[in-house]
């Protein structure tokens, strides 16, 4: 049977020692498109967020209570209630907006960046493959700019093995790869399952990479890098944020750059209230409709979701 999922054959080094030489950050990140680094956020707001999270997974009954690590307690994916996770100020997002991570940005970047508002938590659960996140590009799914890049940050170590993210370095290089629906892998995001689009393994050239991650690294990677979170194979719910950023002198086109995950998905499910059956018939068109309405500030009602459905019905890769 073909492997569902990638298995790097190398893993990445921390990049450390290019923060500071303005020049050889951006070589390599023209060439590879990602980097990991070490050691560059603030240790004790990464165990903060953890221990946060940890204790309302555990309220959730998904991890056993009153543990130090978010130890997984056998449930399914469906009794964690993910809106509730970004309830308050959480610290995960004070962790993503923090100083520390915007100074890191504007050096490997050399200039001001803008964090994007939506900043996600993922808990992938021990064995759950069907909701692990298969191959694929995030210009795939966050529109209409696709200059942006990504973030990811483990909140617990995982070991090579273990799970984690993997990615193919310099496949930014060769644009947008077709993505496939396929009903091998499912999404559980804020509470809706829906079936992913995924890059098939074997259309994917290039190598795979994992690291050995430690609580608090730092990934960063273009919006075109192919990549893929691994089947969690330890015995810990494995915690992570990601969210995305831009050049700041670029105008913020995106939703995620101006709306919260919460404020979105509000705004979402009332657009997809709107939409009613049609919501189903082609999960391109509303995507489309969902950024457009999000993205462009316009009004929630009937007659622009009509209009819009209308101006998307054109096939999409
Ligand atoms: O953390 C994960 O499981 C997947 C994250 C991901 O694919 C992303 O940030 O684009």
């Amino acid at each position: 049977m073909a492997p569902r999922f990638p298995e790097p054959t190398r893993l990445l080094q921390p990049h450390n020692a290019l923060l500071g030489d303005r020049s050889a950050c951006a070589d390599h990140w023209s060439e590879h498109g990602c980097l990991l680094l070490r050691d560059v956020l603030d240790a004790e707001l990464v165990a903060a967020a953890r221990r946060e999270l940890t204790e309302r997974l555990g309220q959730q009954g998904a991890v056993i209570s009153g543990a130090a690590e978010p130890v997984w307690s056998g449930s399914g994916v469906s009794a964690i209630d993910a809106f509730s996770l970004y309830e308050g100020d959480p610290l995960f997002v004070a962790l993503a907006h923090s100083a520390a991570l915007r100074a890191v940005l504007e050096a490997v970047h050399g200039e001001s960046i803008h964090v994007y508002q939506s900043v996600q938590i993922r808990f992938a659960l021990p064995g759950d493959e069907l909701h692990t996140i298969p191959m694929h590009q995030d210009a795939r799914y966050i529109e209409p700019d696709s200059q942006f890049c990504a973030f990811w940050i483990p909140l617990v170590d995982i070991a090579p093995g273990e799970g984690g993210l993997a990615v193919v370095p310099r496949s930014h290089r060769s644009g947008l790869l077709p993505h496939v629906v396929s009903t091998e892998y499912y999404s559980y995001y804020m509470g809706e399952e829906r079936p992913q689009r995924c890059i098939p393994l074997d259309q994917i050239e290039g190598e795979w990479v994992g690291a050995d991650f430690k609580a608090g690294d730092l990934l960063l990677f273009d919006s075109f890098v192919v990549h893929s979170a691994l089947p969690n194979r330890s015995r810990l719910v494995r915690l992570s944020i990601d969210g995305r950023y831009q050049r700041a002198a670029r105008p913020l086109l995106n939703w995620q750059a101006r709306y919260s995950v919460r404020t979105g998905t509000e705004r979402r499910q009332a657009v997809l209230d709107l939409l009613g059956g049609r919501a189903d018939e082609d999960a391109d068109r509303r995507e489309a409709v969902i950024a457009a309405v999000l993205a462009g500030d316009l009004p929630v009602d009937a007659a622009t979701v009509d209009r819009l459905v209308t101006e998307y019905a054109v096939p999409r890769r």
